[in-house]
């Protein structure tokens, strides 16, 4: 394609009619994740690949990058007057924007650098990001007034640093995949609407945990993996890169489904991801694809969230497969 012809975020969001104000909250997010890509890039040659001396909320190890992502999601995301604050998986609290407009109404939740586990490996890693809108008062915003229903997002969307970096965006009507020009430092339209196929033959999940699965799960897994013999009829392959952004990235590409359950070790029972930047924008995200989004029991974005960095069990992919595995925890 000519470089003429190609449509940057900006112009993308004027052609979607998109609110002028969440196109500026885009704008900032997009911005944040064209520096942590560069960030990311320069990250062997700075001496930055490596874990900090830190542990997160979740008591976590940090990796230097994920606090360097944060902070650039933080000062970038500080310069919208729109957002009257933030919630990062990197910090415990809510974090008011000081500079924000008084009218200010959107929250913006994200993971700054998730999969980071991947980084000193140079495989893919990425940001996610969610945005509420307050319905109360915006200025003094609390924890609580963030603890909205998933299915209250504006918007959602991940950059994904891989070989090239990614940015997939909704808002709603339909899921856009960008690119970044490292050269330009801008994102241009590549796809203005993916779905996800109904139908797949590729599964993700860390088979580690398979004594911790759900009989449903474990079910669901052993059908697929006996292969054309079994009671699929038909031979499944395995992804699993733990970066949630890669293996979902995968699933608007070529389907397929994406689990990280319920576990039954200590600890496990809402699985592992957390639910207002990961889980919930991912789910939003997927189901605007025309894929489906739920714990195993319930729409992911159905859950009423009761603190900022609570876990969901995830189970997102190609239609049919979610029913079926949500059909086979209702019968167990
Ligand atoms: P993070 O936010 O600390 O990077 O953790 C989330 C990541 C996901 O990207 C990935 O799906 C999962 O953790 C992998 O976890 P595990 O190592 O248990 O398989
Ligand atoms: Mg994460």
């Amino acid at each position: 394609m000519e470089k003429t012809e190609r449509e940057d975020l900006a112009a993308w969001l004027k052609s979607q009619a998109a609110d002028v104000v969440l196109s500026d909250c885009l704008q900032h997010i997009a911005t944040s994740c064209i520096r942590i890509a560069h960030l990311v890039a320069r990250a062997p040659l700075e001496g930055t690949a490596g874990s900090s001396d830190t542990t997160n909320i979740q008591g976590e190890t940090q990796k230097q990058l994920d606090i360097i992502s944060n902070d650039v999601m933080i000062e970038q995301l500080r310069l919208c007057p729109h957002i009257a604050a933030v919630v990062s998986e990197e910090v415990p609290d809510l974090i008011a924007n000081p500079d924000a407009a008084e009218n200010a109404s959107f929250v913006v939740c994200f993971d700054p650098l998730d999969g980071s586990s991947n980084i000193e490996t140079n495989a893919a890693i990425g940001t996610i990001f969610s945005v509420l809108e307050l319905d109360g008062p915006t200025t003094d915003v609390t924890a609580e007034s963030v603890l909205q229903s998933a299915s209250n997002q504006i918007a959602a969307g991940y950059a994904l640093y891989g070989p090239s970096t990614l940015l997939v965006l909704t808002t709603g009507k339909s899921v856009a995949v960008f690119a970044l020009d490292p050269d330009e430092k801008r994102f241009f339209l590549i796809e203005a609407k993916v779905q996800i196929p109904e139908q797949t033959s590729e599964f993700a999940i860390n088979m580690a945990y398979q004594r911790f699965w759900s009989p449903a799960v474990a079910t669901y897994i052993e059908d697929c993996i006996s292969g054309e013999t079994g009671p699929r009829g038909k031979i499944f392959n395995m992804r699993w890169t733990g970066s949630m952004v890669a293996d979902v990235h995968r699933l608007f590409v070529r389907g397929g489904i994406f689990l990280y359950p319920a576990l039954s070790r200590p600890g496990g029972a809402q699985g592992k991801l957390r639910l207002l930047y990961e889980a919930a924008p991912m789910a939003f995200l997927v189901e605007t694809a025309g894929g489906g989004a739920s714990t195993g029991t319930r729409p992911v974005r159905s859950i009423e969230p009761e603190k900022l960095h609570q876990r969901a069990p995830v189970i997102l992919g190609s239609k049919e497969e979610v029913e079926l595995l949500t059909n086979l925890h209702h019968a167990s």
